[in-house]
């Protein structure tokens, strides 16, 4: 049968298991959209580009399977690539998939014609632009494993208008493209990290995205339960160990608690697991772990040694090598180790004056111990985002969805939408502040169509928080553009999006108000007033160790 290029891209999603895309139309994509008819996709139109990007992050985060959305060349172009580039940081498996200006007009400054090959290719862990509508064939499934297999992370595919227009007969079409397996670990690498762990007395797990990625949750806990291994994990990798088992540290860096950094700082071992030493994880990276070993484990050969030479390295998929290791290593208990990681939980301990009722780190932890536990938390950048990775109670990997690498303020919003959308039986939160929800408040617009459940709640402190946090401790409380002189209304502004929007100041948000809201049927926005002097603590100088950490007022 005669297909046309456009209708062949459709085909081969629907191959895929693809069900909802996200995106825009514009001139070069409408031979795709046109073929969208009668598909059994269905269509998310969102406000802005970065909007689509971030949708198809959120079904993608949420569910670990790759997720598609659509943008016309040139500016749709140019709006997605924040949201790809996220993708990338944060090793999301995204097809986008762009049109592009007819082959004979490219190169000539074409109406609406950007080098999307050329600005994609740093941002994407792979990149394809299609001349000819066979190409398609090969490059759509190949885009699709690419972007899931060994370390995720997203494929962009530019397809010209011509291409798209242009037939070709196709008889069968080939197999949807999948994940290959990575190959296995090396079982003296695997030897020697058992010698290393049995022969360690302080060693610390640490434990990054890559482990949610794998979804190998599981074979941590079973590995540092058998060996009596505490676990840091990064940002991504909030949720690994429970937050209330006694096993679980928290989260390491920059806004790590004093006790994990301090505690990092004694260990003899550190066991580093789908992690890549980002700065805001270590600190001053030659003051990181000074006394430890290091083994590093990761499915992408590239970090291994990238940043940190390690004593031992393990390349692989995170949960069949930590399958294989856990059986080779001694059951132990270390008493010793367990008392002096005691010993300064107790010495540092959460602040009591955090979780006091005026703080909005105490709302979030309410939020949590309300919500459903398996719900989706959505967060944008900034203060509040440190205080749910360091508030919210994490339970479970892969559920907390954040822009970790590139800390991209618009991403919450979208990205909560992306993830109702792939899980409807599910509840979503999305944690957004007055600076960031702004960035793409028109995706309320689709939140409304869509009518999903999604809560927002925006932490409204009249600034952008984390910027006005740093002017007053780095560069002598002299603010400049980090303080809003007005602020809108966004409950109104909720509203006339066609959302449910209530403003409250922090002290009526009683427990009795936050579950009658996060109960309520559908998307709904709560908008607080929290005090603009509240900073995110601890809170490591940039570029300095871990171990300099610097407290609030309740601990001058
Ligand atoms: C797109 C983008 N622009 C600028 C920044 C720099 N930045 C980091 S945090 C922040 C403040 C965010 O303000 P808000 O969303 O109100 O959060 P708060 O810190 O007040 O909780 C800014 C401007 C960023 N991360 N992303
Ligand atoms: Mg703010």
């Amino acid at each position: 049968m005669e297909y046309s290029g456009a209708e062949i891209v459709i085909r081969m999603l629907e191959r895929q298991g693809v069900e909802t895309i996200a995106g825009i139309p514009g001139g070069t994509n409408l031979p795709l959209y046109d073929a969208l008819q009668g598909s059994s996709l269905t269509h998310v139109l969102a406000r802005h580009e970065q909007g689509a990007g971030f949708i198809a992050q959120g079904m993608a985060r949420s569910t670990g399977k790759p997720a598609v959305c659509f943008a016309t060349s040139g500016p749709g172009v140019t709006n997605l690539i924040t949201a790809i580039a996220d993708a990338h940081l944060d090793s999301v498996p995204v097809v986008a998939i762009s049109g592009q200006t007819p082959m004979s007009l490219m190169g000539t400054d074409a109406f609406q014609e950007v080098d999307t090959f050329g600005m994609s290719l740093p941002v994407t862990k792979h990149n394809f632009l299609v001349r000819s509508v066979e190409e398609l064939l090969e490059v759509i499934p190949e885009a699709f494993r690419i972007a899931v297999s060994g370390r995720p992370g997203p494929v962009w595919v530019d397809i010209p208008k011509d291409v798209q227009t242009a037939t070709l007969r196709v008889d069968a079409f080939p197999e949807a493209g999948a994940r290959v397996a990575a190959a296995s670990p090396e079982e003296e690498a695997l030897n020697a990290a058992a010698e290393m762990i049995d022969k360690a007395e302080r060693p610390v797990f640490y434990a990054g995205g890559g482990i949610v990625n794998s979804g190998a949750g599981a074979q941590v806990k079973a590995l540092c339960e058998r060996a009596g291994i505490p676990v840091v994990t990064t940002l991504m990798g909030l949720g690994v160990m429970p937050a209330d088992s006694p096993m679980s540290l928290g989260m390491l860096g920059m806004h790590g608690s004093r006790s994990t950094n301090l505690t990092l700082d004694k260990a003899d071992l550190l066991i580093a697991a789908g992690v890549r030493f980002d700065d805001r994880a270590t600190g001053k990276l030659a003051s990181f772990c000074p006394h430890a070993h290091i083994i590093h484990m990761d499915i992408d050969g590239a970090e291994i040694d990238k940043l940190r030479s390690s004593d031992c390295s393990i390349k692989g998929d995170a949960g069949e090598i930590l399958s294989r290791l856990t059986p080779m290593v001694e059951p132990r208990k270390r008493r010793a180790w367990e008392e002096s990681i005691t010993a300064m939980k107790t010495q540092y301990p959460t602040p009591e004056s955090e979780l006091d009722n005026a703080k909005p780190a105490a709302l979030i932890r309410r939020v949590g111990h309300l919500a459903d536990s398996h719900a989706f938390v959505t967060t944008d950048v900034g203060q509040h985002q440190m205080w749910v990775a360091q508030y919210y109670p994490h339970q479970q990997p892969g559920r907390l969805l954040t822009s970790g690498g590139l800390g991209t303020m618009g991403f919450g919003l979208p990205a909560a939408i992306g993830a109702a959308l792939a899980n409807p039986d599910a509840p979503v939160i999305c944690f957004s502040g007055d600076g960031s929800i702004m960035m793409n408040i028109q995706e309320l617009a689709t939140l409304a169509e869509q009518n999903l459940n999604v809560k927002i709640i925006i932490l409204n402190n009249g600034a952008l928080g984390l910027v006005r946090q740093q002017q007053e401790l780095f560069f002598g409380g002299r603010y400049i553009a980090s303080q809003y002189d007005r602020n809108p209304d966004i409950a109104t502004i909720a509203k006339g999006f066609g959302i449910r929007g209530h403003r409250l100041p922090l002290s009526a948000c009683t427990d009795d108000e936050l579950k009658a809201f996060l109960d309520s049927d559908g998307p709904a926005l709560l908008d607080i007033a929290t005090p603009q002097a509240a900073n995110v603590y601890p809170m490591v100088p940039p570029g300095a160790a871990n171990t300099r950490m610097i407290e609030g007022e309740h601990h001058a």
